[in-house]
C-alpha cells in the first residue's frame, strides 16, 4: 500500500487557488495509478477536475482529518504541508482569536492588530515554573523555556525574533524582556529589571520611525543580553546594534517620517529648557518635513518625549547628558535648514550669516566661516600641490547631508553606548538570556544596498537555524543508534558563499571601492562576468543595472545603482575636521574615536574614494558590506554558543486591520520566515515518532494474532510494520522508538479506521443476531 491509496471516494484535499492560495475539495471518485485526471467537488458544489501527470504522477495535498484542525502545535498534524499549516493557523486565528501556534520548534505570532488581555503579571505569574507543553503557545512560554534551560543547563539561551516589518517584532521582544523583569524580580532599591525595560523607549526614540508599513519602525536590528546572577536575577544588560538606516535623516519617502525624537523635541519646542535650541514644530524644519507627514494618529509627540526624558533619567543618564543630546539633534535639524545657492558656473553659496547656519554653529562650537568653506569647495590632492576647488549646490548639498548622517550615526552610538555603561553587570554575569529583534527578509519593487544586507542577514540567520534544527535531529538519531547520514536537509551555504566567500559579491563590492574611478556599472559587469556560472546568480533578461539572486525565501531582483556610494559610506573629511576642532567635547568625541568596536575581518586603504572625499583618519577603513559581514560572524558565534529559541512574526494584511488574515500575504511570509523550510526539513527525514509501546497501544489492532503472540513487544511491532509498509525507506526503527515518513502515520490511521468500522459492523451483525 502506498500514500497513492488514500486518494479515494469522500476523502479531502487542497487545490491552489488565486485568491485563497489553497481550496478545499472532496474526491469523488476513486484515483488509480494512469488516471489522466483527480474528480473533484469543490467545496460551493462545483465539479472540478484535477489534471495529472501520467509521467510523474503528482497529485493535490490531502487534507487533514478536522479533529486535527486548531492544534497547539501544527507538527501534530499529520499531512504536513503549505495548505495545511496555513488553514490551522487561519482557523486558530481567525475563529478562535489565538495567535500563538507552535509549528516544532518554532512559535509562530500571528500579528492580531489589536490589544489583547493576554499580556498582564498574572498571566506572567501563570506561566512561571510551566512546562512547555502544560500550557497554551505564547511568547511568555518561550521566555520561560529560555529561562527554565538557562537554569537548569547553565547554559546562555537565545530568544531570535524574525518577520518583516510590522510583523510584530519589537512587541514580542518587549514582551520577553518583561517575562524575564517580572519572574526575576530582584526587590532590591535599584531596580535593575526596570532600567533593562527602560532601554526600548530610548532606542525606539532615536531608532525607529514611522514608515508606510509601520508607524513604529525599527531602522536598525538589536541584541540585548540580559544578564543573571547565580540566583537567575537580571543584573544587568548589553546591547548590540547592526546597521541603523541613516538615510533616514536626511531623506524620507512620501508619508513616512524621521526618527521620532525629532518630533518629540519640536512637539516640545517652547519648553524653557529648550529654548536655547531655537527650535520650532516640525514642519518648519527640511529634515522632519519633507515628505509632508508630521503627525502619527494616536501619537502624541509631546508626551512621548517626556517618556523618553523620564527613561533617560531612570537609566541615571545625566541631565547633561541629556542636554547635549538634544543640542546635537537640535544642530541636525538647523544643518538641514541651512540654504545651498548656485553661484554661477560649478559654484555654490552659503552665507555665513545664513540664521540655521549660525545657530549650528553656535549650539555645535564650531566655525561658521570654515564650515562655508567647506561645504562650497573640496581639496584635490594633485602630485605636487592641493588646491582647493568649487562644487555646484548638488555636490554642496550632499556635503551637508552626510555631514548630517554621520553625527546621527555617532549620536546614535553614543547613547547606545551610554546606556550599556548604565545597565553593565556590576559583578559576575552567571549566565544571559539574548533578545535578537532584527529585521525580516525583505523584497520590494525596487531593491538596494540595504534589502542586500538584510537579506545577506537572513540567510545567515536562516543557516543558523537550519544547522540546530539538523544537531537536534542528528542527536536524536544517535540517541536511538540511527546512523546520522540518513539525514537529508536543506544547506543555504551556497548563496552565503556567492555573497560573502572570496571573490564573492562583497569582495567583488570592495575592491570597485578601492578605485577611484569605480563605478556601479563596471561592478555589476564584473559580477556577471564572474558569476555568470553559479546557479544561484542571475542576469535579469530585461536590464542591464540589475542583478539576481535566489534567496532561500524568493528570488529578489537588486538595482546596482548606489551600491559603491553605500558601502563606501565616504566621509566628507574637510567637514569631519571641523567637527574634530569643535570646542564641544561631546561631539568632538566623536570624531576623535574612530576605532572601530568591530574588528574587521580585513581592512584595506581606500587611497581617495572619490576626489576630494577621503575616508577618515586617514587610515585603514572599512566598507559598510565588510563592516556587515564582520559583524553578523560575530552575532553567529554568539548565537551559537547559546540555546536558540526562535520566534516567528507574521503580518496578516497590509491595512492594520483587527484579526484579518490575508491568506497570500501569510503564505509569502511563512516562506519567507523559514516556517515551510522547517517543514520541509522534517518532511525530508521522520516527521512522525512514535515510541514501541505508543505504536502498540494505538495499532495493535492492525497487528494479525501472531503478531499479537509475540512476548516482545517491541519486536511485534518490528514485524507489524514490516508487513504493513512495504516500503522500508518510509520508516526506521530507533532504541525506543519507530520513525516515519511522512504520511505514513496517516496511512495507519486509515487503516485503524477501516479495521475499526469492520469490527463495528461485525459486532453490529453480532447484537443483530442476538436480538
Ligand atoms: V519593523 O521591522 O521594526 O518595521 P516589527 O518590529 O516587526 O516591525 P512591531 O513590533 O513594531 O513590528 O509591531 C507593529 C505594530 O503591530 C505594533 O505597533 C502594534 O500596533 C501591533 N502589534 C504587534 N504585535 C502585537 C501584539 N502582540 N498585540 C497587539 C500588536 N498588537
Ligand atoms: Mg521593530
Amino acid at each position: 500500500m502506498t500514500l497513492l491509496e488514500l486518494y479515494t471516494e469522500y476523502n479531502r484535499v487542497w487545490v491552489p487557488d488565486p485568491k485563497h492560495v489553497w481550496k478545499s475539495a472532496e474526491i469523488i471518485r476513486d484515483f488509480h495509478l494512469g488516471n489522466s485526471v483527480l474528480d473533484l467537488r469543490l467545496e460551493d458544489g462545483t465539479e472540478y477536475q484535477y489534471k495529472v501527470d501520467l509521467e510523474s504522477p503528482l497529485l493535490p495535498h490531502l487534507r487533514n482529518p478536522d479533529i486535527l484542525v486548531g492544534e497547539n502545535d501544527l507538527t501534530a498534524l499529520s499531512y504536513l504541508h503549505e495548505p495545511a499549516v496555513l488553514h490551522n493557523l487561519r482557523v486558530r486565528f481567525v475563529e478562535s482569536k489565538i495567535i500563538y501556534t507552535y509549528c516544532g520548534i518554532i512559535l509562530v505570532a500571528v500579528n492580531p492588530y489589536k490589544q489583547l488581555h493576554i499580556y498582564g503579571d498574572a498571566v506572567i505569574q501563570a506561566y512561571s515554573g510551566q512546562n512547555m507543553g502544560d500550557m497554551d503557545p505564547h511568547i511568555f512560554a518561550v521566555a520561560e523555556e529560555a529561562y527554565k534551560q538557562m537554569a537548569r543547563n547553565r547554559k546562555n539561551q537565545s530568544i531570535i525574533v524574525s518577520g518583516e516589518s510590522g510583523a510584530g517584532k519589537t512587541v514580542s521582544a518587549r514582551y520577553a524582556m518583561r517575562y524575564f523583569a517580572v519572574v526575576s524580580k530582584s526587590g532590591s532599591k535599584t531596580r535593575v529589571e526596570d532600567k533593562v525595560l527602560a532601554s526600548n523607549p530610548i532606542t525606539e526614540a532615536i531608532g525607529n520611525a514611522k514608515t508606510t508599513r509601520n508607524y513604529n519602525s525599527s531602522r536598525f536590528g538589536k541584541y540585548t543580553e540580559i544578564s543573571f546572577d547565580k540566583q537567575y536575577r537580571i543584573i544587568g544588560a548589553n546591547m548590540r546594534t547592526y546597521l541603523l538606516e541613516k538615510s533616514r535623516v536626511v531623506f524620507q519617502a512620501e508619508n513616512e517620517r524621521n526618527y521620532h525624537i525629532f518630533y518629540q523635541m519640536c512637539a516640545c519646542a517652547e519648553l524653557p529648557e529648550f529654548q536655547t535650541l531655537r527650535l520650532s514644530s516640525a514642519d518648519k524644519f527640511q529634515y522632519t518635513s519633507m515628505s509632508g507627514e508630521i503627525g502619527i494618529e494616536g501619537v502624541d509627540d509631546r508626551r512621548d518625549m517626556e517618556e523618553t526624558r523620564k527613561t533617560f533619567s531612570l537609566l541615571g543618564l545625566t541631565d547633561e547628558f541629556q542636554s547635549d543630546v538634544f543640542r546635537v539633534l537640535a544642530a541636525i535639524l538647523h544643518l538641514g535648514n541651512v540654504q545651498i545657492k548656485a553661484a554661477g558656473g560649478e559654484h555654490s553659496s552659503v552665507p555665513s550669516s545664513d540664521p540655521h547656519l549660525v545657530v549650528f554653529c553656535d549650539l555645535l562650537h564650531v566655525s561658521a566661516p570654515e564650515l562655508c568653506r567647506w561645504l562650497c569647495n573640496r581639496r584635490m590632492v594633485l602630485v605636487m600641490e592641493t588646491v582647493v576647488m568649487p562644487v555646484p549646490p548638488e555636490r554642496a548639498t550632499s556635503a551637508r547631508d552626510a555631514l548630517a548622517k554621520q553625527v546621527y550615526a555617532k549620536l546614535f552610538d553614543c547613547v547606545i553606548q551610554k546606556i550599556n555603561a548604565a545597565l553593565k553587570v556590576p559583578g559576575i554575569q552567571h549566565a544571559f538570556v539574548g533578545v535578537l529583534d532584527i529585521y525580516g527578509f525583505e523584497t520590494f519593487d525596487t531593491n538596494s544596498f540595504e534589502q542586500f544586507c538584510i537579506n545577506y542577514a537572513n540567510e545567515k540567520l536562516q543557516q543558523q537555524f537550519n544547522l540546530h534544527v539538523f544537531k537536534l535531529e542528528q542527536e536524536e538519531y544517535m540517541k536511538e543508534d540511527i546512523p546520522w547520514t540518513l539525514i537529508d536537509f536543506y544547506d543555504n551555504q551556497p548563496v552565503i558563499d556567492l555573497i560573502e566567500a572570496k571573490m564573492g559579491i562583497l569582495d567583488l563590492l570592495d575592491e570597485e571601492c578601492l578605485f577611484p574611478q569605480g563605478t556601479d556599472q563596471n561592478w555589476l559587469q564584473k559580477l556577471y562576468n564572474y558569476l555568470h556560472d553559479n546557479p544561484l546568480f542571475e542576469k535579469p533578461r530585461m536590464s542591464n543595472e540589475a542583478f539576481m539572486i535566489q534567496h532561500f525565501a524568493d528570488k529578489v531582483e537588486y538595482q546596482s545603482k548606489g551600491f559603491l556610494e553605500k558601502n563606501r559610506d565616504a566621509l566628507y573629511e574637510d567637514l569631519l575636521e571641523i567637527m574634530r576642532a569643535s570646542k564641544f567635547e561631546f561631539l568632538a568625541n566623536f570624531f576623535h574615536e574612530e576605532a572601530q568596536s568591530i574588528k574587521p575581518t580585513k581592512g584595506f586603504q581606500v587611497k581617495s574614494a572619490r576626489p576630494g572625499v577621503k575616508p577618515a583618519n586617514k587610515e585603514l577603513r572599512t566598507t559598510v558590506g565588510d563592516k556587515f559581514r564582520s559583524s553578523l560572524y560575530l552575532l553567529m558565534e554568539t548565537l551559537n554558543a547559546t540555546t536558540p529559541h526562535y520566534v516567528r512574526c507574521i503580518k496578516p494584511n497590509d491595512e492594520k486591520l483587527p484579526f484579518e488574515y490575508d491568506s497570500r500575504r501569510v503564505v509569502q511570509q511563512l516562506r519567507a520566515c523559514g516556517v515551510l523550510e522547517t517543514i520541509h526539513i522534517s518532511a525530508q527525514s521522520y516527521p512522525s515518532r512514535w515510541t514501541y509501546i505508543e505504536f502498540y497501544n494505538r495499532y495493535s489492532i492492525l497487528m494479525t494474532p501472531m503478531e499479537l503472540t509475540v512476548k516482545d513487544k517491541q519486536q511485534a511491532c518490528k514485524t507489524a510494520v514490516q508487513r504493513i509498509i512495504q516500503d522500508s525507506n518510509q520508516y526506521k526503527f530507533g532504541r525506543t522508538k519507530i520513525f516515519f515518513r511522512a504520511g505514513q502515520v496517516a496511512y495507519l490511521e486509515k487503516l485503524r479506521l477501516d479495521r475499526l468500522r469492520g469490527a463495528c459492523v461485525i459486532l453490529q451483525k453480532h447484537v443483530r443476531g442476538w436480538s
